[in-house]
């Protein structure tokens, strides 16, 4: 058995996105590709000599191929052990925790979350640090420099990985543990929520529909859920991980997961359902007839949080990414803890959960999670609702209803614009880059800018500034628009414009999201002018 090391020529394209490097199946199976990736992590974070590293993925296409090339290449590069999950599955929260668990000094993350999957479909990598969080911005950096310069790899042949049996194996002198993917991560949540609230209330036949959307967090339902909480057999549908996911795009939203917001709105409709993608780490939470915004679950959850086990002792503070809504904002005034607005993407709330200046966080892409792992987290975020319900007695219509009256609502909407030449989408917001400073006091219909500009982080704990993180203009009546693009896309280019209104009146509280922000979706265009630049008069999908 002995090292090879072998010639390549570098890829221009290997620049991470919001959430690691995400590309067309065809592009990750081109020779070397793959391997250049891998190399260039090992050797931009870290000394990876006599480490651990925890590696999985979501199930896709391509996902075993992968980790045995990660295997032989962390063989090759001095990992003693690699612990991954059995048939190479693990969701993304539960990596995180893995990683945390077992002081493993990073994990390879083999996914591209709510894309779909499949031989046509997409596939990506995310490296996590020993913290369980995501790359730094500055790691990202240097990685993607790396992989520009790369001429070699190292890869040793130590056959092929038994990824089926659990228990601890030798490969040359790698040893691979493959662990029950769904058990720490299971029993971390036991110390988190009420269980015996929850089982009681099934007890009282109160049903669920948990759809994991034939991606990654099937097991993990069915053994929380089904097992572990005594929710009856079939409470999880779509639950077994496929490769191409069913054909099924595995992002829970309102369009992706419609099957299922016409379930909740039927005659037949259970109690509560929700929804979780690819990678396990989004979360949608419907109740009869409803659909609960992110920013708004994100409030409801920081107001309540007293009532949870895990978050009894109080909040340190919260954090939410900028595009989400404020409805988070409010509670944090009247709790009197700090709320921390971040650039999009879960690595920058990985700095302040360290730092334990926060205990809750959340984005407007159907994602929220606490200090109990550094990626957000679906499955998580179903248990806190229905610890919520089992001990408030009020079904989650009732619950964000109550919130609205004591908070107000913030109305929410996302209108995407896919925009096949990439370079027409940049056009959008180079123009508002350029003209954001001199928009205050315009006028579009009854509304008037109040103030604009264009987003800079700088975070709190470490000083680094990140620039340009998307375009914000505020309303004199306390409504909001943002515009930013995607980071995510493998192919043309998606231009998020993001709208928020603030219904303080009770009686204009049950009005439809889309309806209470039509007005700001006109102005948006106008603001931006989008049809012009794009040839878009209307958003691709609403959010
Ligand atoms: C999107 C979301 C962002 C999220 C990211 C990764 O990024 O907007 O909030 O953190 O996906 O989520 P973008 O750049 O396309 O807007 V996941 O579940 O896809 O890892
Ligand atoms: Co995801």
């Amino acid at each position: 058995m002995k090292t090879r090391i072998v010639a390549t020529t570098p890829f221009d394209d290997q620049k991470p996105g919001t959430a690691g490097l995400r590309k067309k199946v065809s592009v990750f199976q081109q020779t070397h590709y793959l391997e250049n990736l891998i190399q260039a992590i090992f050797q931009t974070a870290g000394d990876f000599e006599g480490k651990t590293i925890v590696a999985g993925g979501d199930g896709r296409f391509y996902n075993t191929e992968a980790l045995q090339t990660l295997a032989e290449m962390a063989a090759a590069n001095g990992v003693r052990k690699l612990i991954v999950g059995r048939n190479g599955l693990l969701s993304t929260p539960a990596a995180s925790h893995l990683i945390r668990h077992r002081g493993a000094f990073g994990g390879f993350l083999l996914t591209a979350s709510h894309n779909p999957g499949g031989p046509d479909g997409d596939f990506g990598i995310k490296f996590n640090t020993s913290t369980g969080g995501q790359a730094s911005e500055a790691l990202m950096d240097s990685l993607h420099e790396a992989t520009r310069k790369l001429q070699s790899y190292s890869i040793l042949d130590i056959g092929r990985l038994d990824l089926d049996r659990p228990g601890e194996r030798k490969y040359g002198p790698l040893s691979v543990e493959v662990v029950d993917p769904v058990t720490d991560y299971a029993d971390l949540m036991e110390t988190l929520f009420d269980f015996d609230a929850i089982r009681d209330l099934f007890g009282t036949g109160f049903r669920m529909c948990f759809d994991a959307m034939n991606a990654v967090t099937g097991p993990y339902g069915k053994e929380i859920l089904e097992k572990r909480l005594g929710a009856p057999a079939g409470t999880v549908v779509n639950g077994s991980p496929l490769s191409d996911f069913g054909g099924l795009h595995p992002d829970p939203n309102p369009v992706d997961a419609a099957s299922l917001v016409e379930y909740m709105a039927s005659e037949s409709a259970p109690d509560f359902a929700a929804a979780s993608d690819g990678d396990g780490d989004r979360n949608m939470i419907l109740g009869r007839g409803l659909v609960i915004s992110p920013g708004d679950s994100l409030a409801v959850m920081a107001a309540h949080a007293d009532k949870i086990p895990g978050y009894r002792d109080g909040l340190a503070g919260v954090a939410r990414s900028m595009p989400t809504s404020r409805a988070v904002d409010k509670v944090a005034e009247r709790l009197g803890i700090r709320c921390y607005e971040t650039p999009t993407g879960w690595r920058f709330f990985c700095n302040l959960l360290e730092a334990g200046l926060i205990d809750l966080c959340g984005e407007e892409s159907f994602g929220t999670s606490s200090s109990h792992a550094r990626e957000k987290d679906g499955l998580w975020a179903v248990l806190f609702w229905l610890n919520l319900q089992a001990v408030t007695g009020k079904d989650v219509g009732e619950i964000v209803h109550d919130h609205w009256s004591e908070f107000g609502r913030h109305a929410y909407c996302r209108n995407d614009y896919f925009i096949a030449d990439a370079e027409r989408a940049a056009a959008v917001t180079a123009r508002l880059e350029k003209q954001v400073e001199s928009m205050s006091g315009n006028c579009f219909g009854n509304l008037t800018i109040d103030k604009a500009d264009s987003f800079t982080y700088v975070d709190p704990v470490d000083g680094s500034e990140s620039r340009q993180q998307g375009i914000r203009v505020f309303f004199v009546d306390g409504s909001r628009i943002i515009y930013r693009l995607s980071g995510t896309g493998t192919s043309g280019a998606t231009l998020r414009v993001y709208l928020e209104n603030y219904l303080e009146d009770p009686a204009s509280h049950s009005q439809d999201a889309p309806s209470a922000t039509a007005n700001l979706a006109g102005v948006s265009r106008d603001i931006a002018c989008i049809e012009e630049l794009t040839g878009l008069s209307e958003p691709t999908v609403i959010v």
